[in-house]
């Protein structure tokens, strides 16, 4: 085999290896080249020719490492906070009610149109770099809190640019359709002709967005506008998502199914029905425990059908300033377990293979040689710690594509 750029030895690995379960390796050794995994195996089997003069070599201290986390869902360009709606809340008024009242969401687009490119990255940098520390080399970000297309261009800008200014990948995507901006109050119609018309043409021609959103729900669009927005983003060449089903049923699974989508987000309410076109189209359950969680809901995703229709679940923490104010892609995982009942391995996977799956990527998410070295070492004694904490010390080091992110950690 050709010399290693980098080895990290002295590890153990939690390789994910399809079929293998957590696939541990006691004693291991990681070795990439340009950029990619090139070994991955007991360090007594590491090859003849595996290591030359230039080929650095980490040692890690009894690390374990796995592939570095993907958070496939994301609001976390936005300004401002809504600390006020979350008292309201408390105080028994419902997430709807604060909508429909001017508050929600659009509090968020008046702070977020308000806010230049540098005030806004600015602002959301700090939360990507908390999901960094927390082992995420890969992230997806939403616009959404702008609402024209000026102000949409430059949240999608700035979630490029937190890509380049930390160096974890970043998957973006337009989210136009989240909610009606106050100047097409009772026009919801109209404000979809203008996102179709003007809009998507302009964001897809700009090549900011890796995808395009909807929230379909009664207090956002209805399953025919969200139709529309999907037919003109596949005829642009964009794959789409869907915030489906989150609050009530309106069959946004099948619908973002028929659309070949990549991914239906939140889906607590989803029908059988639903999952079976879901499964028939490959298209991944995104679960989403932090929104459930501060919204109080009791309705749980049906975790039980996804399994028994081989839907493949993925797990991530919509960091919003509304539903889900959520910086630990770790205490989402310990969710997706308790309470919605994923074991710690579904969770696991939920969040670097099936999150890769999430977000059309097919070269990451496991640690497996052909695969971009993405990983992250941890300070723990099984890879199921990382579900079972709720918080705790963030990651030792985390890798993009074999190049260090974190100063001060291990391997640096
Ligand atoms: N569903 C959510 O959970 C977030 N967006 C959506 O469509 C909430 C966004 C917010 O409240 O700011
Ligand atoms: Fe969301």
């Amino acid at each position: 085999m050709q010399p290693c750029d980098a080895l990290i030895v002295a590890c153990r690995a939690s390789t994910l290896a399809p079929g293998q379960g957590w696939g541990l390796i006691a004693d291991a050794a990681i070795g990439w080249r340009n950029g990619r995994l090139s070994y991955v195996g007991p360090r007594d089997q590491l090859p003849a020719g595996a290591i030359d003069a230039n080929t650095r070599i980490h040692p890690a201290n009894g690390a374990l490492v796995t592939p570095a986390l993907i958070d496939c869902h994301t609001h976390l360009v936005f300004a401002g906070e809504r600390i006020a709606e979350f008292e309201q809340r408390l105080e028994g008024t419902s997430y709807a009610q604060i909508a429909e009242a001017g508050g929600g969401i659009n509090a968020t687009v008046q702070a977020t149109r308000a806010a230049n490119e540098d005030e806004l990255l600015a602002q959301s940098l700090p939360r990507a770099r908390a999901l960094l520390a927390d082992g995420v080399a890969t992230l997806e970000i939403k616009s959404g809190y702008g609402l024209d297309l000026e102000s949409e261009l430059r949240m999608l800008r700035v979630a490029r640019r937190i890509g380049e200014t930390l160096g974890v990948t970043v998957r973006t995507t337009f989210l136009g359709a989240h909610a009606l901006p106050p100047e097409y109050r009772g026009r919801a119609d109209d404000y979809i002709d203008m996102l179709c018309a003007q809009m998507l043409p302009a964001v897809a021609e700009s090549g900011l967005a890796d995808a395009v959103d909807a929230f379909c729900e009664g207090i956002g669009f209805t399953p025919a506008q969200t139709r529309r927005v999907f037919t003109r983003a596949r005829a642009l060449g964009l794959p789409v998502k869907l915030h489906a089903d989150q609050l009530s049923d309106l069959g946004g699974a099948a619908l973002v199914a028929e659309f070949d989508g990549l991914s239906a987000d939140h889906v607590e309410y989803s029908n059988t029905d639903g999952v079976l076109a879901m499964a028939q189209s490959d298209c991944v359950a995104v679960l989403l425990p932090g929104a459930f969680h501060c919204l109080r809901e009791t309705k749980k995703p049906p975790v039980a059908d996804f399994r028994a229709h081989g839907v493949a679940m993925a797990v991530a923490t919509d960091c919003n300033p509304g539903t889900s104010p959520l910086l630990s892609l770790r205490l989402a995982l310990t969710m997706a377990c308790n309470p919605f009942g994923l074991t710690p391995l579904e969770s696991m996977l939920g969040a670097t293979a099936n999150a890769a799956k999430a977000l059309g990527l097919s070269d990451r998410g496991r640690l497996v040689p052909g695969l971009r070295a993405d990983l992250s070492l941890w300070d723990i004694a099984h890879p199921a710690a990382l579900a079972y904490w709720l918080g705790g010390p963030g990651a030792l080091q985390v890798f993009s594509a074999g190049v260090p992110l974190l100063r001060d950690g291990v391997c640096e």
